[in-house]
C-alpha cells in the first residue's frame, strides 16, 4: 500500500515534557519515524508519497478558526512576549473560572491547551499542519480508489479537540482525513481508534454527527491519560446519540479482552455500513510501551491488522502514538503486514 511521509515532522522537538514533576526528553520524538521508516523498507514497504499542500478550507470545518490562528501565530506571540523558552500554558479556564477570548499570549496558551506535557516550538506549525497534509494526502488516494494507504503522521492527532491541543497533538490529523472523506462524497465514515489513549480530540469533533462513527479501544480514564474523558456511557449527543463507543480497559489488559473489544467495534462498524474506515494507530498498547499499561504482544498487531482487512473496507491508516521506541517499528508495520495479508 501507499504509505505518505514527509520529513518536515523533524521540525517540531520540544527540549522537553513536563513528566513527573521533572522535564524530560519529550517521549513523542523524531527518532519515532526513523525507526518506522526502517522496517518498512525492512519488508519491503517502499511505495512512498509526499504530501500536497494543506488544505485549509477541510481544516476549518473541524477546528475552530481563532485556534487555528493561535497555532499559527503563537511562536511569534512568544517571542514578542519576550519569553526565552517554549511555549508552555500555566494557567486554564477550569471551571470556576471564565472561559473568555484573551488578548495575552499566556491567556491564548491557557484557553487552547489541555494539559502541560505539550510544549509548542518554532517548528510546531510546519510539522503539525505538514501532518495533517500527509492524513489529506491518504484520504485523497483512498477516495480516488485505493484499497488502503498508511499516513504516516507525526506530531500525532487525536486528542486534538475543536479548538484544544494537548497529549502530543496539535490539528486532528484523522478528523481532518474523516472530513475530507465526507466532502469526497462518503456518506458515512467509521473511524476506529487503536491508541492506547482515548481519543477525547476526535470524540469531541464528532460527537453530535450521525455521519462519523467513532469507537475508541483505550486505557480507562480513571487510571490514565487523558483522564477526563473516554467513559463507556459517552454515546453521543443529539443527532450523534448512538455513534460514539468507548471500550475503556483497565491496566494490564491482553489480548484476550482487547481483542474482544474489537471484536465488538468491529461488528459497529460493519453495522454502520460506512463507504471508508480511518484506523487511528497507535501501538502504545505495546507490552514494554513507557507510558502505557496494556500488554499486547508484536504477534498481537498481525493479528489485529487482519480483524481490521476481513471489514472489506477501503482503508486510511493514520499514525498516532507508541513510546517503546526499539518495538515501534515492528509493532506499527505488523499490524499493516496483517491487514495486508488477512
Ligand atoms: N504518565 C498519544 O499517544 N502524558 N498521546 C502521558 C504518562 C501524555 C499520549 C503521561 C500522553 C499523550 C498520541
Ligand atoms: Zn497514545
Amino acid at each position: 500500500m501507499k504509505i505518505i511521509y514527509t520529513d518536515d515532522h523533524r521540525s517540531h522537538f520540544p527540549q522537553g515534557e513536563v513528566y513527573g514533576g521533572e522535564l524530560v526528553t519529550p517521549f513523542e520524538r523524531p527518532s519515532r519515524m526513523e525507526y518506522i521508516l526502517r522496517e518498512l523498507k525492512a519488508r519491503k514497504m517502499n511505495d512512498f508519497m509526499a504530501p500536497g499542500k494543506l488544505n485549509m478550507a477541510t481544516v476549518r470545518k473541524v477546528h475552530d478558526k481563532g485556534f487555528v490562528e493561535f497555532l499559527e501565530n503563537a511562536w511569534s506571540d512568544w517571542q514578542k512576549a519576550g519569553y526565552r523558552g517554549e511555549i508552555l500554558p500555566t494557567m486554564f479556564p477550569v471551571p470556576g473560572l471564565r472561559k473568555k477570548p484573551m488578548r495575552a499570549i499566556d491567556g491564548k496558551v491557557g484557553y487552547y491547551a489541555f494539559g502541560t506535557e505539550t510544549m509548542i516550538t518554532a517548528g510546531t506549525w510546519k510539522a503539525a499542519s505538514a501532518s495533517a497534509a500527509v492524513a489529506q494526502k491518504g484520504q485523497a488516494l483512498v477516495s480516488g480508489g485505493e484499497r488502503a494507504a498508511f499516513a504516516l503522521c507525526r506530531p500525532p492527532g487525536h486528542h486534538a479537540h475543536h479548538d484544544l491541543y494537548g497529549g502530543y497533538c496539535f490539528l486532528n490529523n484523522v478528523a481532518i482525513a474523516a472530513q475530507g472523506f465526507r466532502d469526497a462524497g462518503a456518506s458515512r465514515v467509521a473511524i476506529l481508534d487503536v491508541d492506547f489513549h482515548h481519543g477525547n480530540g476526535t470524540q469531541d469533533i464528532f460527537y453530535d454527527r450521525d455521519d462519523v462513527l467513532f469507537c475508541s479501544l483505550h486505557g480507562a480514564p480513571e487510571d490514565t491519560f487523558p483522564y477526563f474523558l473516554g467513559f463507556k456511557d459517552e454515546t453521543g449527543r443529539g443527532k450523534g446519540e448512538g455513534f460514539n463507543v468507548n471500550y475503556p480497559m483497565p491496566p494490564g489488559t491482553k489480548y484476550d479482552v482487547w481483542g474482544a473489544a474489537l471484536e465488538s467495534a468491529c461488528r459497529k462498524i460493519k453495522a454502520y455500513k460506512p463507504d471508508v474506515l480511518l484506523v487511528s494507530l497507535g501501538v502504545d498498547t505495546y507490552k514494554d510501551d513507557p507510558i502505557s499499561s496494556f500488554k499486547l504482544t508484536s504477534p498481537d498487531f498481525m493479528t489485529y491488522g487482519a480483524r481490521i482487512a476481513k471489514l472489506k473496507l477501503p482503508t486510511l491508516f493514520v499514525m498516532e502514538g507508541g513510546y517503546a521506541i526499539d518495538a515501534i517499528g515492528i509493532n506499527t508495520v505488523n499490524v499493516i503486514e496483517g491487514f495486508e495479508n488477512g
